[in-house]
């Protein structure tokens, strides 16, 4: 037995990078809104905090990593044009903003979904953009027409029998919660998010049973503003917010559980497992103690319900206390999730001392380079066996069933003039990690419920906002400046992952 029956094949996107129609039908501005791009305009770069062999990216990214305290954090870099208190960015007329207008899919979704049903699509993992439904984010009754939209894109995905699978909260929280109170870092946005929860749940319990609360948590370590709307370096305020993040999770893990008990909610983390540089026992430790600051923290306060005692000893030592109130630790016990998702693109390597290695681009962040691994064209390492690695590792600690929400390829894929786009580059990228998932389930036999690859239709890149950086099976025609016509057009990936779902990935 490999892939299960009822395995949910299908793709994945998120909100800001794909909808557009940033400000239509009473949208708020949200975190990704205020986002500039790589492309022609960059941001501007707090220089002192990047490291040397940084500097070449700087046109590429738009988030940057520095470290400070041994931890690295992101450091966005924007025209400074802010709102007072916050130092949140602003929009600056003249510059550019490609999730404005994405891939339009807020006026194409009928058209989009049509062709992943194409492909005979079992699930799609999409989120709701929070700001459409409280534009605000602390309104009192939701913004009916955002609430409406969902219900269309839906209900269309029902009519071809795709499973919609929902992240709450991926990198796109309403603007003003950053503004006004630092995002997670205050308690009150605890309540908030889940009040949005406690209606979209209401809202669409009949239609949508698989819900993931927030995208990579763990990226708070590296990108606090996308994340939880931290727009600060303090590492408290970071760890504050993921903790209140965690606590928002748990309660609304306990609301589904106790008023929907048909819906099924899982966490999601960016799981990058950290392979020690050497054999030797010190850099073995170092990989240990890395993946559990950096990945098992999260996923251990959600699928075991308590805060483990590595962190809290790293806690204590770093000065940090966690707002811990009366009966916190019970909602954390409660509300355990019911499965894990993760994002999965690559390992990293973990060294008691990193000076003088060769560093590697990541998701986001860096890490030292592997020099058994080949790499993508965004610098990003390509390994299908850590895949297998990884899903053995979280069916070990945890026993709980493992969907895999985001894995892909972003390259620069050529249309041709005949309109056909020819990846097989992606195709061998897609072909090696599913054959490294079909072992994990056939010869390790783990718990895999689904795959969603990243970015099934080509969207706006989260880490560089580029378009030229494609995931998808269906290309979309539209550049880094945004010109082009918008036309969907299938790659040859687009026939190749047909076929798989077809034979239930079992003709890898
Ligand atoms: C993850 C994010 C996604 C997505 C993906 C690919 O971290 O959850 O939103 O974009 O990475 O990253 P990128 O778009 O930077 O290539």
């Amino acid at each position: 037995m490999s892939f299960p029956k009822n395995f949910l094949w299908g793709g994945a996107t998120a909100a800001n990078q794909l909808e557009g129609a940033y400000l239509e039908d009473g949208k708020g501005l949200s975190v990704a809104d205020v986002m500039t791009c790589g492309g022609k305009s960059r941001f501007k770069v707090d220089l002192p905090y990047i490291k040397p062999e940084y500097q070449r990216f700087l046109s590429k990214m738009r988030y940057v990593t520095y470290e400070k305290d041994g931890i690295e954090k992101a450091c966005i870099a924007f025209k400074k044009e802010t709102y007072p208190d916050s130092g949140v960015p602003k929009i600056v007329e003249g510059e550019f903003y490609p999730n404005h207008k994405a891939i339009d899919f807020y006026h194409r979704y009928k058209e989009d979904i049509a062709l992943m049903a194409k492909m005979g699509f079992k699930a799609y993992r999409m989120s709701i953009a929070w700001s459409r439904i409280y534009p605000d984010g602390e309104e009192e009754k939701p913004n009916e027409k955002g609430l409406k939209f969902y219900d269309s894109v839906f209900d269309e995905l029902l009519k071809y029998g795709i499973e919609p699978v929902v992240t709450l909260s991926h990198y796109e929280m309403p603007l003003s919660l950053s503004i006004k109170y630092q995002g997670f870092a205050n308690r009150k946005l605890v309540d908030l998010y889940y009040k949005y929860c406690e209606t979209v749940f209401e809202r669409y319990a009949d239609k949508v049973k698989y819900w993931l609360t927030f995208n990579e948590i763990n990226s708070i370590i590296h990108s606090a503003f996308v994340n939880a709307g931290v727009f600060s370096k303090d590492q408290e305020l970071s760890e504050i917010a993921s903790y209140h993040q965690m606590l928002a999770s748990a309660k609304v893990c306990q609301l589904a559980h106790e008023k929907y008990p048909g819906l099924r909610i899982g966490c999601m983390i960016s799981s990058s497992i950290p392979y020690p540089y050497t054999c030797k026992p010190e850099d073995n430790l170092e990989a240990l103690r890395s993946y559990d600051l950096r990945v098992n923290y999260y996923s251990d306060t959600m699928v075991r319900g308590y805060i483990p005692e590595y962190k809290l000893k790293d806690l204590e030592r770093k000065g940090i206390k966690l707002p811990i109130l009366d009966k916190d630790l019970e909602v954390l016990k409660k509300g355990i999730v019911d499965f894990i998702s993760i994002s999965y693109y690559q390992t990293s390597i973990a060294a008691a001392k990193d000076e003088g290695l060769k560093m590697a681009e990541g998701n986001m962040i860096r890490h030292i380079a592997n020099p058994y691994l080949k790499i993508s064209e965004w610098g990003w390492s390509i390994d299908p066996v850590g895949l297998r690695y990884t899903l053995n590792y979280l069916y070990d600690r945890y026993h709980k069933p493992i969907m895999i929400v985001e894995n892909g390829l972003g390259a620069n894929d050529i249309l041709n003039e005949d309109k056909t786009i020819h990846d097989d580059y992606r195709i061998a990228y897609l072909k090696n990690h599913l054959s490294e998932i079909k072992k994990a389930i056939e010869i390790d036999g783990v718990d895999v419920m689904g795959y969603t690859s990243w970015g099934c239709i080509d969207l706006v890149s989260c880490s560089s906002g580029q378009m030229s950086k494609r995931y998808g099976f269906i290309y979309v025609d539209f550049d880094d400046d945004q010109k082009g016509t918008l036309i969907r057009y299938p790659k040859d990936s687009f026939y190749w992952y047909k076929h798989i779902i077809e034979t239930n990935g079992e003709e890898l």
